[in-house]
């Protein structure tokens, strides 16, 4: 890290030992994971930088707009539409966290059946360890699965700034009304936080920043279709999981600097990997920093990941927003076409997601498809079973995973998956 960054995490009533401890883990994580591998593109420099300083300088930006009377609003979901918290005039951070902590305390809280995810942002709360959760003005939870549902009536004794989004589980036109209805109420209570009046421009200036960030994600993805492929899905998947932290204009920036350069290594056939390199699509839980578990042994078992069908991922960033619109009318409900489109597995039916795994399996050339599910996480296992049946129905292979954050099973994990890709290497 660039500078000493103790009195900033004291200020904000951190754990300074324990938060010590993470930084540890995290960077000695980083070095063997992502520090390790070849044929990276230039690119990435900005994003080891980023990580290198994901809670410093980051953290202090943060910690600078507030000054400027900015509202730092900390969401758990791709359900919370960033664009109408820019146009109040907030930032948005993404909260999810992909590492146990403090489990023993949370235990305490959470059944021990409970998904690695919901656990881990307990941990991260009571172990006094994320300073995006500490800086954040207001933290969004929303009904999605049960189990967040139902923590979140736990956390909201945890924290006094819990505002719950509800959320629909049918793609029905109620369903839709829901979640207008709870847009427009995120739209209020946006107001009064920042105690700024969102207007048509400022929406669609919202709508502009966030689209030309999706955007930038779309022209990765597109390119991650050429063999060889020219990023990994490692680093591909931190510029998904770095989407969620960033400055959104200096992240689009530099993920389509990157694109650049992936575009010159097609046309001179590089590649993080070398061509004919097994090609996995990986489908299912939201992946979280620095949940890197699963893409590493992958990666370093002979294959090349070239999507991810996940929040963090396609999921998240497939579509735009329609920004045509003249009036707020418009523009609220372009918005809620675009998140109603999103196919999380709380949904049901949804048939949508398994054709968005066909579609993409065909589109990144994927010989096979591994589906990654939480332990504990019953909408995506419970999802896994018809998603693998029609995958293998048409042809293309596919392995269930379920796991957790912790690396006890890496060496099973990595058995099931080597014998995987030989199948798939036929
Ligand atoms: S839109 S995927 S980000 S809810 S892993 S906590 S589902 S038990 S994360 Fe998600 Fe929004 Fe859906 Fe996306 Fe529950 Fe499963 Fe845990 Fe999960």
């Amino acid at each position: 890290m660039s500078e000493d960054y103790t009195p900033m995490w004291e200020s904000l009533g951190m754990d300074l030992k324990a938060h010590d401890a993470l930084l540890g883990v995290l960077e000695q994580g980083y070095k063997n994971i992502y520090l390790s591998q070849k044929n990276r593109p230039e690119g990435m420099g900005y994003f080891d930088f980023v990580m290198s300083e994901v809670h410093g300088l980051r953290i202090k930006e943060l910690l600078d707009e507030k000054k400027q009377n900015r509202k730092i609003i900390g969401s758990y979901c791709v359900f919370v539409p960033e664009e109408i918290a820019l146009a109040g005039g907030a930032t948005l951070v993404g909260l999810c966290s992909g590492a146990d902590f403090a489990v023993e305390e949370v235990e305490k809280h959470l059944p021990r059946n409970t998904c690695s995810l919901i656990k881990s942002s307990f941990g991260f709360k009571l172990g006094r360890v994320c300073p995006y959760l500490e800086s954040a003005d207001m933290i969004v939870g929303e009904n999605t699965c049960d189990g967040k549902k139902k923590a979140y009536e736990t956390f909201a004794g945890m924290v006094d700034n819990l505002y719950v989004m509800d959320l629909p589980q049918v793609k029905s036109s109620q369903g839709r009304a829901l979640l207008k209805e709870e847009y427009e109420r995120f739209k209020t209570a946006v107001e009064e936080l920042t105690g700024n009046t969102i207007t048509v421009e400022s929406l669609k200036e919202g709508i502009k920043v966030v689209n030309a960030k999706r955007a930038a994600m779309h022209r990765l993805a597109t390119l991650r279709k050429a063999d060889p492929a020219p990023i990994s899905g490692l680093d591909a998947l931190l510029a998904n999981q770095v989407f969620f932290y960033d400055n959104p204009a200096r992240f689009t920036e530099s993920v389509n600097k990157i694109c650049d350069e992936l575009e010159v290594r097609i046309k001179e056939n590089q590649g993080a990997f070398p061509t004919k390199t097994p090609r996995i699509l990986i489908s299912g839980c939201p992946m979280a920093v620095p949940n890197w578990k699963l893409p590493w042994i992958i990666e370093s078992s002979g294959a090349v990941i070239v999507g991810e069908e996940a929040c963090v991922g396609e999921r998240g960033t497939r579509n735009l927003t329609d920004d045509s619109g003249q009036s707020m009318e418009e523009l609220m409900e372009a918005i809620t076409d675009r998140y109603f489109k999103v196919d999380c597995a709380i949904f049901t039916p949804n048939q949508e997601r398994s054709d968005h795994i066909i579609e993409m399996a065909k589109a990144y050339g994927a010989n096979g498809v591994i589906h990654y599910g939480l332990q504990f996480c019953q909408p995506y296992i419970m999802e896994s079973i018809p998603v693998e049946n029609t995958l293998e129905n048409l042809g293309i292979p596919c392995m269930r995973i379920e796991t957790d954050y912790g690396m006890e099973d890496v060496g099973q994990l990595k058995t099931r998956v080597e014998a995987f890709i030989e199948q798939i290497s036929d």
